[in-house]
């Protein structure tokens, strides 16, 4: 590849300034927004994990054509003690440009309370390009502050704001056209977070939240053979996930445990869902 490192630096060190700077410029012409999401957490321990994507627009000019776009900057603020941001990468057409290489520049910064983005991919004659409609530019992975929603059985709403996070540099939300950043406005959905369907730890058929050998294998025993025992989460004793709970899972757990056998397959080592769906219920869910 032609090194184009000097002219790039130069571009960039000019355009830089723009970013921190808001150009009065047509501020109804760009808008930057956020699809409606939904985040399922679970309700005991009040983790969630899930995706919101970022979405950019040129709103119709009233004369003219629709511009080339150089680049693009925003932040996103969000309160540090109902969810944050864990990564925030180019989605869509994003990733095409540049012949595949992307932006010439991203600049991603991530912190407790926001994220802000900083993307050039037209500076030294890479392809700028048009956003005639929402175009999906970005997508943020949104984890729930676990203290704030454990125990939580209702859900509840939580939205992003377009101002700067207060502990990352200011950046201003621009579209940036033949080098010149016009103010962008945000419309932001709210994100919907909701108990998700509670999970379990397979091979810890007594709920105390460790898979052992014998006191794991006594309890399939017993719930198999004493009356007056009963499993409280069949799904954790299926340890070979035949969808049945019967003597070859104690026989599975202790071989694993003491001959040196095969371990027991998903969600195991970590408490969630089954992913071989069958008919097995776990009537008091570990998690
Ligand atoms: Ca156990
Ligand atoms: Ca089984
Ligand atoms: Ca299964």
């Amino acid at each position: 590849m032609r090194d184009q490192g000097p002219i790039l630096i130069a571009a960039l060190a000019s355009l830089s300034l723009f970013f921190g700077v808001l150009s009065p410029v047509s501020a109804e012409q760009f808008t930057f927004s956020t699809e409606p999401s939904t985040i399922d957490y679970s309700s005991l321990s009040g983790i969630g994990l899930g995706d919101v994507r970022v979405r950019l627009r040129e709103n119709p000019p009233p004369t003219g054509p629709l511009s080339f776009l150089d680049g693009f900057s925003f932040s996103l603020s969000n309160d540090p003690l109902v969810f944050n941001c864990t990564s925030l990468v180019p989605s869509g057409i994003m990733l095409f440009l540049n012949g595949g290489n992307g932006p010439q520049l991203a600049t991603v910064d991530i912190a407790e309370d926001g994220v802000t983005a900083r993307w050039i991919f037209a500076v030294s004659g890479g392809m700028d390009v048009l956003f005639p409609s929402d175009i999906e530019i970005a997508r943020l992975t949104v984890k729930t502050i676990s203290e704030t929603w454990a125990e939580n059985e209702v859900g509840g709403l939580a939205s992003f704001s377009d101002q700067s996070p207060a502990s990352l540099d200011l950046v201003a939300d621009v579209a940036v056209v033949s080098g010149e950043p016009i103010e962008a406005n945000w419309e932001i959905e709210p994100i919907v977070f909701q108990p998700g369907p509670r999970g379990f730890l397979r091979g810890d058929t007594n709920s105390d939240g460790v898979v052992e050998g014998i006191p794991d294998a006594v309890m399939v025993l017993s719930g198999l053979f004493d009356p007056d025992v009963q499993l409280n989460c069949l799904e954790a004793a299926d340890l070979n996930d035949d969808g049945m709970v019967d003597l070859a899972d104690p026989i599975f757990l202790l071989n694993w445990k003491f001959g040196g056998g095969p371990g027991p397959s998903g969600p195991y080592p970590n408490c969630g869902l089954d992913p071989t769906p069958d008919s097995l219920d776990c009537a008091q869910p570990a998690c």
